[in-house]
C-alpha cells in the first residue's frame, strides 16, 4: 500500500512521499490502520526516523537545512495522524450512541432492581445512631482547599505530616484538592457553629494510595468531634469510641487500646486498636480476641485547631477519624477492600439490601 522502504531515504523521496502518506492517513478507516502508518513513518525504524539518521553523514550547513525540513514533515505527519484519530474516535462514539438507544417500553424484570451497597447501608446506620443521640450529622465538601485539609489542621505547607497523605490536587485550580480525610469538617463546623459542639461528619475521602487488599484511592471515613468550654478528657474519648465500636459490631463487651501516635491536629494523638479473633475465616470483634486490629486515629483537639476555627478562650475537645471500609470488612469477614468496589453482581446481591 504505502511502499514504505526502511533503508536510508533521500529527502526528495521523502518530500515526494509526503503527499501520498497524507492521503493514506486521511483516508484511514480504523485506528489500527493509523497505528500501522505511524509505525511505518515515525516509529523507531520508520521512513522519516531513518531519514533523520542521514543527518549524521552531512555537513553542518546541510544538517540545519535538512533537519528543519525533516522536522516539518514529521510534525505534519504527527498532526494528521492525531486529527484523523480524533475523527475516527468521534465517529465511533456517535455510532455507539446510535446503536445503544434504550428501549424504555421494554418491561422491567423484577430481579433487576438494585439495592443499597453495604457501605451505604453502614453510613446510614452510623448516621441514624448519632442522630438519635443528638449529634449534628454532616457531610462536607469532597473538593477542599489546602487551608481546610491541611493548614487549619496545624499542617502548614512545609509540615512533613503532609507527605503521609498522598494528595490528589485539581489541575488548573490552585490549592484545591480532593479531601484526604474528614478532619477538615472539624474546622468548617466550629467556624460556623462555634462550641459547644457534638458532631460527626461522614463521607468519601481520597488519597493517591496504591490499590491493594487494604488500601483504596477512594475510601470512607467517619469523623467525630466533641468540643466544649467545660473540661473534656481522654476518658470521654475512650468512652465514645467504646460506644461506637460496640454499636457498630453489635457486641457488648469490647477491648480497645490506645497506642501513642502523631497527628498534628491533636495532642496527645493515638491510634485506636480493638481485640478480635478469627473464626471460620471471619474476623470477629470480641473482648476475648487474641489479636489487635487498628481502627483509626484519635486524640484531644490541638489548641491551634481551635485558633484556626476562630474559637477564643478556654476550649476542650476530642476527635477521632475511622475508616468505614475497614470497619465493614471486619464486620463481614471481607478480606479484600477491592471487593467493595469492583461491581461483581453476585457479590453486590449477596451484601446489598
Ligand atoms: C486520619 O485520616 C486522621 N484524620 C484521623 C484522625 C481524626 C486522627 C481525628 C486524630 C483525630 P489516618 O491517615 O490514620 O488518620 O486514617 C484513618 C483511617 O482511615 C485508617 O485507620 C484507615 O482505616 C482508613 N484509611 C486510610 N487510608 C486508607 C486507604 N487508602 N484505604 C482505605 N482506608 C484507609
Amino acid at each position: 500500500m504505502l511502499g514504505l522502504c526502511r533503508a536510508v531515504v533521500p529527502l526528495v523521496e521523502i518530500e515526494k512521499g509526503l503527499q501520498h502518506w497524507m492521503k493514506s492517513i486521511l483516508s484511514a478507516t480504523s485506528s489500527q490502520e493509523l497505528v500501522n502508518l505511524k509505525i511505518g513513518l515515525i516509529g523507531k525504524s520508520g521512513v522519516i526516523t531513518t531519514a533523520f539518521k542521514m543527518l549524521k553523514t552531512v555537513s553542518a550547513d546541510e544538517k540545519k537545512n535538512l533537519g528543519e525540513k525533516l522536522n516539518k514533515i514529521k510534525n505534519k505527519v504527527e498532526e494528521a495522524i492525531a486529527e484523523q484519530l480524533g475523527k475516527l474516535n468521534n465517529c465511533c462514539t456517535l455510532e455507539k450512541l446510535e446503536n445503544e438507544t434504550l428501549d424504555i417500553t421494554l418491561p422491567i424484570g423484577m430481579n433487576t432492581f438494585g439495592g443499597a451497597h453495604i457501605i451505604s447501608q453502614s453510613i446510614k446506620k452510623i448516621r441514624n445512631h448519632y442522630l438519635s443521640r443528638g449529634f449534628l450529622v454532616l457531610d462536607g465538601p469532597e473538593i477542599e482547599t489546602d487551608f481546610f485539609n491541611f493548614d487549619a489542621l496545624n499542617m502548614p505547607s512545609h509540615h512533613p505530616a503532609r507527605q503521609s497523605h498522598d494528595t490528589f490536587y485539581l489541575k488548573g485550580f490552585k490549592e484545591t484538592l480532593l479531601r484526604t480525610h474528614t478532619s477538615c469538617s472539624q474546622i468548617r463546623t466550629m467556624k460556623e457553629k462555634g462550641i459547644p459542639i457534638r458532631m460527626i461528619s461522614i463521607g468519601k475521602t481520597y488519597r493517591n494510595d496504591q490499590l491493594d487488599a487494604t488500601h483504596s484511592p477512594m475510601f470512607h471515613q467517619v469523623e467525630c468531634l466533641v468540643a466544649d468550654r467545660a473540661p473534656i478528657t481522654i476518658g470521654h474519648l475512650k468512652n465514645e469510641l467504646r460506644k461506637f465500636i460496640s454499636f457498630f459490631f453489635g457486641v457488648e463487651s469490647i477491648a480497645i487500646r490506645f497506642r501513642p501516635s502523631f497527628f498534628p491536629f491533636v495532642e496527645p494523638g493515638v491510634e485506636v486498636d480493638c481485640r478480635y479473633t478469627k473464626k471460620d475465616g471471619k474476623l470477629i470483634v470480641t473482648e476475648k480476641g487474641d489479636k489487635w486490629i487498628e481502627l483509626g486515629g484519635a486524640g484531644m483537639v490541638h489548641p491551634n485547631v481551635f485558633k484556626y476555627s476562630g474559637i477564643t478562650g478556654q476550649a476542650y475537645g476530642f476527635a477521632f477519624g475511622l475508616g468505614i471500609d475497614r470497619f465493614v470488612m471486619l464486620k463481614n469477614g471481607i478480606t479484600d477492600i477491592r471487593n467493595l468496589f469492583d461491581t461483581d453482581q453476585r457479590w453486590l446481591r449477596h451484601y446489598g439490601t
